[in-house]
Order: structure tokens, then C-alpha cells, then sequence
């Protein structure tokens, strides 16, 4: 066979997927890149127009899009890529001031295409003065991006020191490839209270500080209140590098504590069953808590968490 033909098959066997990867400039993008290409840190000089490389990672190949972040490329290239990227990455510098225009590079993009998995990586949280993840959640309004249909990987990392780095990508290659494990969810905490405001099931499947537990009763309180003026809904609070959400119906509310990457959407179906289940066995007077208890375990086991010590 000639190397020619080799290749061809080769590069059919082995599906490129690609990954787009976006950011103002001097987030960090191309020092992502060169950690990928050769797991070190190495220095850069800003990308002018795009850069593209292709990587092997864990089996899976990733066809990179290393765009240039300067307002110029932002407005002439990112659009065309963006709509052809298998899945999206976003770079912010956690340290950057222009959180704004960050903001709004963002939303901007997340417009060019709505169906492709999203990693959003706030970087070099080595520095000093790298934003709190809370303040990044907010200031970017990412509850909303998680919130919504598509898979959304949050992540803090440093390219520099490589802390996290791995947990970012692999997030991404299990994605890009359909793993299930990235559409599960890790249960911290369930509850389920009705609309007098009566815990009727409480599970904890690990300890928790106090005060993510205070934070997480007093979002479900705000919920309940509002549970007059709209019947149905949900609430995600992030709380250090946990998710809180609250999904309502009335008249039952349950609170899931969930990883900080974990599928918002995922949660919400499990807490939608629990709602149904218990609403028809509180109809027929047989409610009982080991009911509640036994779904989970039977129908989620792996969405279930466990602290690494019983792994
Ligand atoms: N402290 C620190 N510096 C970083 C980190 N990642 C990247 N940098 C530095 O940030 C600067 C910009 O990095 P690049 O990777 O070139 O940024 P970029 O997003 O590709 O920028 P453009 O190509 O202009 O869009 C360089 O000096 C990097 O060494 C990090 O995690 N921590
Ligand atoms: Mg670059």
C-alpha cells in the first residue's frame, strides 16, 4: 500500500473533532495549546490570525482551533469557526479587567453556534489576582450557560502550573465523544419539602460545612417564597465548587448539591422524578421515605457521590 493511501485510511479511521478555542487576547489560549501539544509550559507570542494543531488525547483526536484574540480576528474570524466547531472552548484570563468585554465576547459566541459543548476555562488562577469562581460565575452570568440544553464544563485552571488541567480536558474528550459520564451528575445532598415548608426526605451522601449548608437552606427559603408567584421553575446558586439548585413544582421543591462541573440539566431530571413519584404516593397515602431512597439508588447509582476514600 502507498503512504499516500495509508494516510487516507488512516485519517478515516480516526474521526478529527473540532475544537474551536476562543478568548480575548492574552487569555491564555495558544499557552493551553502548547500544554496539550507537549504537557509543559511554554512561552508564547500573541496568535496573529489562528493557529492550527492537531493532538491525540486520551485516543481521541482534537483538531485545534487556536484563534487570535485581538478585536480585529474577534470580528473577521471567530464567527465562521465558531459555526463549524464540534465543541466550543472559551479562555478567560482570571485576572483580567475587562471582564465585560469578556462577558461579551462570550454571550456573542455562544449565539454563532447553540448546539456545540462548551468547556469555559477561567485561567491562571496561579496569579494573585485571579477572580473567585463565584465572582466569575456571576460577572459572566454562566449559571445561565449551564442552565441551558447543551453540555457545559465550568473549570478554574493555571496553563502555567498546569493545577486542574487534566480534569478541563478530560471533561472535554468525554464530551466530544458522547460519554455518558459527563451528562451524570454527583449528588451531595437531596431534600424534598412540601409547600408547608416540611422537609419530608432529607438524604446526605457526604458531609458538608456548614456554611454551604446554610447557603443551600436559605436558597431553597427564597424559593419556597416564590413559589406563590410562579408555580414552576428552577434556581442554580454556585456556592465554592458546589452547585445548588432548586427545581420547583408545585407543590412539592427539591434541592440537589451537586459538583461544581456536574449536568444542571441532569439534576433537574432527577429531581422532576422524585416530584412525580412522591406527589403520586402522597396522593394514595403512602408515602414513605425508603421509597424515595430506593429510586435513587436504583435508578442513578452513578450519579450518586462518593467521597474518593470509599472509591
Ligand atoms: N500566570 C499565568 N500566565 C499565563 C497563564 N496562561 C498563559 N499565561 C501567560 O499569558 C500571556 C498570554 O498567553 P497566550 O497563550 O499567548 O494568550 P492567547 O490567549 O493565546 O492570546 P492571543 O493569541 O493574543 O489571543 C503569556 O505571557 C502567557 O505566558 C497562566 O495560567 N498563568
Ligand atoms: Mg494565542
Amino acid at each position: 500500500m502507498s503512504s499516500i493511501l495509508r494516510r487516507i485510511f488512516k485519517g478515516k479511521d480516526q474521526q478529527q473533532h473540532q475544537i474551536v478555542i476562543i478568548g480575548l487576547d492574552s487569555a491564555g489560549k495558544t499557552t493551553i495549546v502548547n500544554r496539550l501539544l507537549r504537557s509543559e509550559f511554554i512561552p508564547t507570542t500573541r496568535t496573529l490570525g489562528v493557529n492550527y494543531r492537531t493532538v491525540k488525547y486520551r485516543q481521541i483526536m482534537f483538531s485545534l482551533i487556536d484563534l487570535g484574540g485581538q478585536e480585529i480576528y474577534r470580528n473577521l474570524l471567530w464567527q465562521p469557526s465558531l459555526e463549524k466547531a464540534d465543541a466550543i472552548v472559551f479562555v478567560l484570563d482570571s485576572a483580567d479587567l475587562r471582564i465585560t468585554e469578556a462577558s461579551t465576547a462570550f454571550w456573542e459566541s455562544m449565539k454563532q453556534n447553540e448546539q456545540a459543548p462548551v468547556l469555559f476555562i477561567a485561567n491562571k488562577i496561579d496569579l494573585p489576582g485571579a477572580r473567585t469562581f463565584d465572582t466569575i460565575v456571576q460577572d459572566l452570568d454562566l449559571t445561565r450557560a449551564t442552565r441551558s440544553s447543551r453540555p457545559v464544563g465550568l473549570f478554574r485552571i493555571s496553563a502555567k502550573t498546569g493545577e486542574n488541567f487534566y480534569d478541563a480536558f478530560d471533561w472535554l474528550a468525554d464530551v466530544v465523544v458522547g460519554s455518558e459520564s459527563v451528562f451524570k451528575c454527583k449528588l451531595r445532598v437531596v431534600i424534598l419539602i412540601d409547600l408547608d415548608s416540611h422537609k419530608i426526605w432529607t438524604t446526605k451522601y457526604t458531609s458538608l460545612g456548614n456554611e454551604i449548608l446554610n447557603e443551600f437552606n436559605k436558597s431553597i427559603s427564597e424559593t419556597m417564597h416564590d413559589l406563590l408567584k410562579e408555580p414552576a421553575g428552577m434556581e442554580v446558586i454556585i456556592a465554592s465548587d458546589l452547585q445548588l439548585v432548586v427545581v420547583k413544582n408545585h407543590p412539592l421543591v427539591v434541592g440537589l448539591i451537586i459538583g461544581y462541573s456536574d449536568s444542571v440539566v441532569r439534576s433537574k431530571l432527577i429531581a422532576e422524578r422524585l416530584m412525580n413519584t412522591a406527589s403520586a404516593s402522597i396522593e394514595i397515602g403512602e408515602f414513605s421515605s425508603q421509597v424515595l431512597t430506593k429510586l435513587v439508588k436504583r435508578q442513578w447509582p452513578l450519579d450518586i457521590y462518593k467521597p474518593k476514600s470509599q472509591d
